[in-house]
């Protein structure tokens, strides 16, 4: 089924020159490039965004990294785009992640309290229609 789903490129995923290699992958796969903007978070809409998280201890050293510059606010749109991204980005832990993922290529551990792991991906239609309207009010 066609769907959609919002994809950041992380503060970190930016500051290292990574958003072209990761919307080449996100293209490369087949997916559609619908919306594409380099935006400063801000803490009200990070709190809207990691609401699931909000109180967990790693909630905070999360908002001080996604405050840290620019994310780039992607939404791409395919056949089972949310899977499929989830997928190409590798699991949350860089050092995990598996080696073909952008996490398992690109991801580093760095010695900070929250991992930095270079990509976002929604992770289910619920939460790629919330999120979508969070960050791109004018696409929902
Ligand atoms: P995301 O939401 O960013 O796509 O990543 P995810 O589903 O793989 O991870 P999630 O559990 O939703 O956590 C959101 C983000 O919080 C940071 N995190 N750090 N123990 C830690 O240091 C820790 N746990 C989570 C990561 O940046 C993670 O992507
Ligand atoms: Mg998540």
């Amino acid at each position: 089924m066609t769907e959609r789903t919002l994809i950041l490129v992380k503060p970190d995923g930016v500051q290292r020159g990574l958003s072209g290699e990761i919307l080449r992958r996100i293209e490369a796969k087949g997916y559609t490039l619908v919306a594409v903007e380099l935006r400063q978070a801000t803490p009200e809409l990070l709190e809207q965004h990691y609401e699931e998280h909000v109180g967990k201890p790693f909630y905070e050293p999360l908002v001080e990294f996604m405050l840290s510059g620019p994310t780039l606010a992607i939404v791409a749109q395919g056949e089972r785009v949310i899977e499929g991204f989830r997928s190409l980005a590798g699991v949350t832990d860089p050092t995990t992640a598996a080696p073909g993922t952008i996490r398992g290529d690109l991801g580093r551990q760095w010695p900070t309290k929250v991992l930095q792991n270079l990509v976002h991906g929604s992770d289910s239609e619920e939460s790629a229609a919330r999120e979508i309207g969070i960050w791109f009010p004018g696409l929902a």
